[in-house]
């Protein structure tokens, strides 16, 4: 069996793209040895060390160990005790993007940003072939290397899917160039999870039906899997298999993040009010996620106290959400372990969330937890009905206790970084 061709002359078949994928090596853990050369070769975990922490990233040394991102960074401790470990600066990596940004850009005007550290870019029409898109793959690497001191590993291919896959082949400091011709040899061996869309659950069905490798998936009968997975993903993953992916590159996506923040007439002392005040904002964000059809990954505190004081936190989620209670118990847990006001009230709250990508498509929406499903029905009926009836009409009964929250109005919420 060989994969269908996606026309490689362009005067008779659709024009072959090429499509590059740029994912940085350890992305905050690599700025970090850059800004201390110390720190190269050591087992570096970037995270909060503490009871509730997680790892963000580590250094390739610490995953020898075992260790990755999302690991509680207990199980991270044990694991490789004598790991340097930095609490992680958001704003230089977000620095650091926007330069790696610009290179990229240098060599296409079609980038699409995904997260702070990969990016699609279109080379069709910029490269001849893939091949030509190798040499593309090539230069951008050396500058990054020779610019911002980084490493990168690129994959180039026909399509977004493939292209990400390509990426991850060799990482770090990887250059894959994955035509069709070779996806019997180095896409179908892959486990199922690596298609996009095929979360734990996913991988779950298949394997009940003997299906582990993406192979497995080309080969099986198309009625086994749609008895398996249901009809629409059927045919979503039997394409993906095959090699074909027809979404284009978005380069008017803007990297951004969602966020509000509220300035307190009366510093805020009570837990309670507190507390109150942080369900506001997790809702008031999750609302305008849903609204505008999106999910984010990383969430971001700030809190300023009277003597204007700030810490700005923030905490990757292990799946991107628009749900309130995600966003709230993210922020919960950085205020509660990652800032101390001593006796101070709290003058400003922000929270924010930044990851941004569509709900409809990526892995976290085509197979997920059933709790989550149920929870995002449930937030978007009571949206429907405060669309139709006001803001007042379904409030949370702790809302409704409130007093000092919404005394003065919304600041223009621009100072959380907007990540990726
Ligand atoms: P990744 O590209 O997933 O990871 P990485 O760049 O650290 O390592 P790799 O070489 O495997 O690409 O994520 C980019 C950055 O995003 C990462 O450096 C830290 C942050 N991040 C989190 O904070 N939490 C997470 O769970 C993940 C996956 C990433
Ligand atoms: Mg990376």
């Amino acid at each position: 069996m060989t994969p269908a061709r996606g026309g490689g002359d362009s005067s008779v078949g659709p024009l072959l793209r090429v499509i590059l994928h740029l994912d940085m090596d350890a992305f905050y853990a690599a700025v970090e040895v850059r800004e201390n050369p110390a720190l190269a070769g050591k087992a570096l975990i970037i995270g909060h060390n503490g009871r509730r922490g997680v790892v963000s990233t580590c250094s390739y040394e610490a995953r020898n160990y075992g260790v990755h991102s999302a690991m509680p960074s207990a199980i991270a401790q044990r694991l490789c005790p004598n790991a340097v470990w930095l609490p992680g600066r958001m704003s230089l990596y977000v620095a650091v993007s926007r330069e790696i940004q610009r290179v990229m850009r240098d060599v296409s005007p079609v980038v699409e940003p995904l997260s702070i550290d990969e990016a699609f870019i279109d080379l069709t029409g910029i490269a001849r072939d893939l091949e030509g898109g190798r040499a593309i793959g090539l230069r951008l690497k050396q500058r990054i290397r020779t610019e911002a001191r980084l490493t990168a590993s690129v994959g180039v291919a026909p399509n977004k899917f493939l292209a990400k896959v390509a990426s991850d082949m060799e990482k770090p400091d990887g250059l894959v160039v994955l035509p069709l011709e070779a996806l019997p040899d180095r896409l179908w061996p892959l486990p199922v999870r690596r298609l996009w869309g095929v979360g734990p659950r996913t991988a779950e069905r298949l394997e009940r039906g003997g299906i582990r490798i993406i192979g497995d998936i080309v080969r099986v009968e198309a009625k086994s899997l749609t008895a398996l997975v249901g009809e629409g993903s059927a045919t979503h993953l039997r394409a993906l298999a095959e090699g074909r992916d027809e979404r284009t590159v978005n380069a008017s996506r803007q990297a951004r993040s969602i966020s509000e923040e509220r300035t307190y007439g009366e510093d805020l002392t009570r837990a309670e009010d507190i507390g109150r005040a942080l369900l506001a904002r997790a809702e008031g964000v999750a609302r305008q996620l849903r609204r505008e059809g999106l999910i984010g990954r990383t969430v971001h505190l700030k809190v300023r106290t009277g003597d204007f004081t700030t810490w700005t936190r923030s905490h990757a989620l292990p799946q991107p959400t628009d749900l309130a209670e995600a966003l709230l118990e993210a922020a919960r847990e950085m205020y509660r372990d990652r800032i101390d006001l001593e006796d101070r009230g709290v003058r400003l709250l922000g929270l924010g969330v930044s990851g941004l990508q569509p709900a409809g498509t990526g892995q976290a929406s085509l197979f997920e937890d059933p709790a989550q499903v149920k929870a995002r029905r449930l937030a978007r009926a009571s949206d429907a009905v405060k669309n139709r009836m006001g803001e007042n009409a379904l409030t949370r009964a702790r809302l409704l206790r409130r007093k000092q929250d919404e005394q003065t109005p919304p600041e223009q919420a621009s100072s959380l970084p907007a990540v990726d």
